[in-house]
């Protein structure tokens, strides 16, 4: 059951779609309104709290702080309160199961049984707020009930659940030519490679460098040929650049977010002084949709948005710089972002500039959360409407809702096991948010990574529906071919590829039924309390369950098996199927192998080949694993 109580006059932040007619909606009444709310939720020892989505921290929530407000801090730790998404929605569960979904655009702090108070308590920094709460049978079937009101996930193409690869500095044609050529040679799939901002025209959105792409229709259509689609950023910010089209129209119409004066406000990131399309306005996400058909013209399928927060290295009020910094900076733009302050500048920046918000003039601080949501919005009706499929789409700032056009990926996080262990307590508190197309930088973007750690996060990662090698300008470089003994790295992708019949299934399955594509144990054994405290295990679709090795230096790890199951093991050509009864296992796993396992009583369907793109896989032509019982294939392409 699900009752939503309204507090003063909350903005239609579009998460809430379906289900209308069930919810009990309550209108508080009140003679004032207060600047702030705080909501409390009393908790027994045994609860265990999930959700908030894109949050630092384990499966259960409990003895930490989170603040939803969307910040571009590229130093992932434990402690950090903020990352690029809100997602307030959470559930308690325990002896009694309650959900909460905190729908306001607004900064909201939770306090999540901060110093053994046995409370979570819900600051909400605005009058305006609509709290849904849900009751149910427990985790699990309060999620469903959930997804069942913020519509279904974005559904991306088959070759969106390949193997991607990206990097920072990847410059022209060459550079992709080099990576999908060594990719091939080394016989390793790959399905896409990303273009990262240097393929722009001075980073200005819907160009290409054309010294850098010189014949790009032609190219990306080679390249798709060869199985590889590419996959180009777009970032939020639009160059100030009269002339540019973009901006032109941009200006001319006022879809651009404004300052005090009302005058489209200026915020300095990659391309110099830009302005950001106001995405509260639909006519402004129509134009900026629409603007894609520059790029969808090429043939380009797939994009990922950035920097949508929207992050701000400094503004036209934040900037304390003499006219010889300005243009020092305008030339090199990562000057720019290390010039004192610029990060720091952005929370006052927020305060800056304003939206039309349904007809009304809004402060952005006001509704920042929901800025990054509605660019992928914006974006994934524009490409909706340009291209006669699906599309690719992963953005980094998002509110719920937004995974009804595009998924996201987990933004800036760092070559270390402790930020593996975080991907994998990310995935089912996404999943819970409706956000299923997902996942990390794999092998981490900032830092180096060491052969064991890629050999490890990609075993993780061959289970996450966006499986991407990502890593940042500066770093060493972490293509697979570059690691010693490349077929180690060829037999994990190579079990992605043989398990894509089953991901991509039970991904579709997920999102048509409206559920999770990955769950923590507790939601499928809420009974079991070994299961219900298991942080590092989870099961993924219906049928299987991973326990990968995310600790530097193990070869082997405890396995908990809360039912009989059979351990699957890969070995690069064959799958090799031994029963396990329930109870603790101890499992041996080379750097080179993947091992996962089958529920009692669940098959699951592999592919009998391996393909080196999903171009040319044929997912009829599977053999069955596991139990001797039916496994339902979903299969449209
Ligand atoms: O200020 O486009 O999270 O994936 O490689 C950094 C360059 C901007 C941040 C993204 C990252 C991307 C990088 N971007």
């Amino acid at each position: 059951m699900i009752t939503c109580r309204i507090y003063g006059t909350p903005v239609e932040t579009g998460a809430v779609v379906d289900g209308l007619d069930d919810i009990v909606f309550e209108t508080v009444s009140e003679e004032s309104q207060p600047e702030s709310r705080r909501f409390c939720y009393s908790l027994l020892d045994n609860d265990i709290v999930y959700g908030l989505g894109e949050t630092m921290g384990g499966i259960n929530k409990r003895k930490k702080s989170y603040v939803s407000y969307n910040t571009d801090d590229p130093h992932h730790r434990q402690s950090m309160p903020s990352m690029y998404g809100t997602h307030n929605f959470f559930v308690i569960d325990g002896e009694k199961s309650l959900g909460v979904f905190v729908d306001t655009p607004a900064r909201v702090t939770f306090d999540v049984d901060i110093n053994h108070s046995g409370v979570v308590s819900v600051l909400v920094e605005s009058p305006n707020v609509k709290l849904y709460t849900i009751t149910g049978e427990g985790a699990y079937d309060i999620t469903k009930q959930f997804l069942n009101i913020i519509g279904q996930s974005f559904l991306p193409p088959l070759w969106a659940f390949g193997y991607g690869q990206s990097r920072w500095g990847y410059k022209n044609s060459k550079d992709i030519d080099k990576v999908v050529e060594s990719y091939r040679n080394a016989k390793i799939p790959l399905d896409y490679v990303c273009l990262d901002i240097d393929y722009m025209d001075r980073y200005i959105d819907f160009t290409v460098n054309k010294k850098r792409f010189p014949n790009v229709k032609e190219y990306v259509s080679q390249k798709k040929n060869e199985g590889i689609h590419l996959v180009p950023i777009i970032d939020a910010g639009v160059k100030v650049e009269p002339g540019n089209e973009t901006y032109d129209i941009g200006v001319q119409n006022g879809y651009f977010a404004t300052n005090e004066e009302g005058k489209p406000f200026s915020a300095a990131v990659w391309p110099g002084m830009t302005h950001f399309p106001d995405f509260f306005q639909q006519a402004a996400r129509e134009w900026f949709g629409n603007e894609y058909h520059k790029l969808t013209e090429l043939g380009f399928e797939g994009f990922w948005n950035d920097m949508n927060e929207p992050s701000i290295f400094y503004s036209e009020y934040s900037t304390k710089q003499s006219k010889l910094d300005q243009v020092l900076n305008f030339l090199i733009p990562s000057r720019a972002e290390k010039q004192e302050g610029s990060k720091n500048n952005a929370y006052d920046d927020y305060h800056r500039f304003y939206h039309m918000v349904d007809g009304k003039r809004m402060n952005h601080h006001d509704v920042h959360n929901l800025f990054g949501g509605l660019m992928i919005r914006a974006t994934g009706e524009g490409l909706s409407k340009l291209l006669p499929k699906r599309y690719l789409l992963f953005a980094r700032s998002s509110y719920i809702g937004a995974h009804r056009y595009g998924g996201i990926w987990t933004g800036d996080n760092h070559s270390s096991f402790e930020m593996l262990r975080q991907n994998l307590w990310h995935m089912p508190a996404l999943n819970m948010c409706g956000f299923l197309y997902s996942g990390a930088d794999t092998g981490g973007f900032g830092g180096n990574c060491t052969r064991e750690l890629m050999l490890r996060w990609l075993a993780f990662s061959a289970f996450t529906p966006l499986m991407r090698n990502h890593s940042a300008l500066g770093t060493k470089k972490q293509e697979c071919y570059r690691f010693e003994r490349p077929e180690d790295f060829k037999k994990i992708i190579a079990l992605r590829y043989r398990l894509l019949p089953y991901i991509y299934s039970e991904f579709m399955k997920a999102a048509l039924h409206k559920d999770m594509y990955m769950k923590p144990l507790g939601f499928v054994y809420p009974s079991d309390e070994t299961a219900r405290r298991c942080d590092n295990q989870l099961i993924v679709g219906e049928g299987i369950m991973i326990a990968p090795i995310v600790e530097e230096g193990a070869t082997s790890r405890q396995v908990y098996l809360p039912e009989e199951m059979i351990m699957v093991r890969f070995d690069g050509e064959n799958f090799s199927e031994k029963k396990y009864s329930a109870g603790n296992i101890e499992v041996k796993i080379p750097l080179n192998e993947v091992v996962f396992f089958i529920r009692k009583d669940h098959a699951i369907c592999v592919s009998k080949h391996l393909v080196q793109s999903t171009k040319d896989m044929d997912l009829w032509d599977v053999k069955k694993i596991g139990y001797d019982t039916t496994y339902d294939q979903y299969v449209d392409l």
